[in-house]
């Protein structure tokens, strides 16, 4: 077994609970601008993140929700592009201005990483901009580069639940599986990330509770703190009840 080296964070759902109060909300003003009258409810939301990535998100509403509406069918890809774009703008004002938070535990597990010399990388389907934004508004600006490889949005064609993107920022990287830990919160994370041959550790958030996780090693309902534990839903933590460097050896070693 080689040693542990790096460890790939998925971003929505993973560092921080982006799409119910987040991603949800930004798509509704863009709606809203645009004088389209849809409304993404908590529960409607939750069917449409089936499907990754904002713009296919959209286009996934029309073609299953919108019957009759007035799209015009020729424009779909660049009626969802134009309205992900003022999406985007939104989102990315909600986190400039601190609304969204890193979850619990985030900011340490990355802290006590990069001080142990582990290698970072972001591995998300979300726009660039998004994550550049989220890392600066919760971690500083400088943090953008700690992580060796930022892998979002398009960069791949095919996004989760396909392995691509994970395969991309290990090429980047120059490192194979056995080298890294993946770290998701859904079922196409989680696929996407096992498709890699990651080893991958969940952690849940109110959308993905209840998904099949049967590919992950340890699902858990956050990272937690010493004086936060997690709970665990799946899987063998040891002594650990937190997520810390000594459980991501064990985990890698599979102990
Ligand atoms: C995240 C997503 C993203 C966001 C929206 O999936 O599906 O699409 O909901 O981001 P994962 P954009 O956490 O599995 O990467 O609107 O920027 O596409
Ligand atoms: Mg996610």
């Amino acid at each position: 077994m080689s040693k542990l080296k790096a460890l790939l964070f998925d971003v929505d759902g993973t560092l921080a609970d982006t799409e119910r109060d987040g991603h949800r909300v930004a798509f509704n003003k863009a709606f809203q601008e645009a004088g389209i009258d849809w409304d993404w409810t908590v529960e409607h939301y939750g069917a449409l993140l089936t499907v990754t990535g904002g713009k296919e998100r959209i286009r996934y509403h029309v073609e299953n929700y919108c019957q009759g509406d007035a799209i015009p069918e020729g424009d779909l890809m660049q009626f969802s592009a134009d309205l992900h774009k003022r999406k985007t703008y939104f989102y990315l004002e909600m986190l400039q201005n601190g609304e969204i938070p890193l979850r619990v535990g985030a900011e340490r597990l990355i802290k006590e990483a990069r001080a142990a010399g582990y290698r970072l990388a972001i591995v998300t389907t979300t726009t660039p901009a998004n994550v550049s934004y989220l890392l600066t508004a919760t971690l500083g600006k400088e943090s953008i580069d700690w992580f060796e490889v930022i892998a979002a949005g398009d960069i791949v064609p095919a996004k989760k639940p396909a392995p691509d993107i994970y395969q991309y920022a290990m090429n980047k990287m120059n490192l194979t599986s056995a080298d890294c830990l993946a770290f998701e919160d859904s079922d196409n994370g989680v696929r996407s990330s096992v498709g890699a041959d990651l080893k991958t550790l969940v952690t849940i958030n109110g959308y993905t509770h209840a998904q099949d996780f049967s590919g992950a090693i340890l699902v858990v309902d956050q990272f937690g703190e010493s004086d936060q534990p997690f709970t665990i839903l799946k899987g063998n933590a040891g002594d650990e009840n937190y997520v810390n460097l000594a459980l991501l050896e064990q985990l890698h070693q599979g102990i």
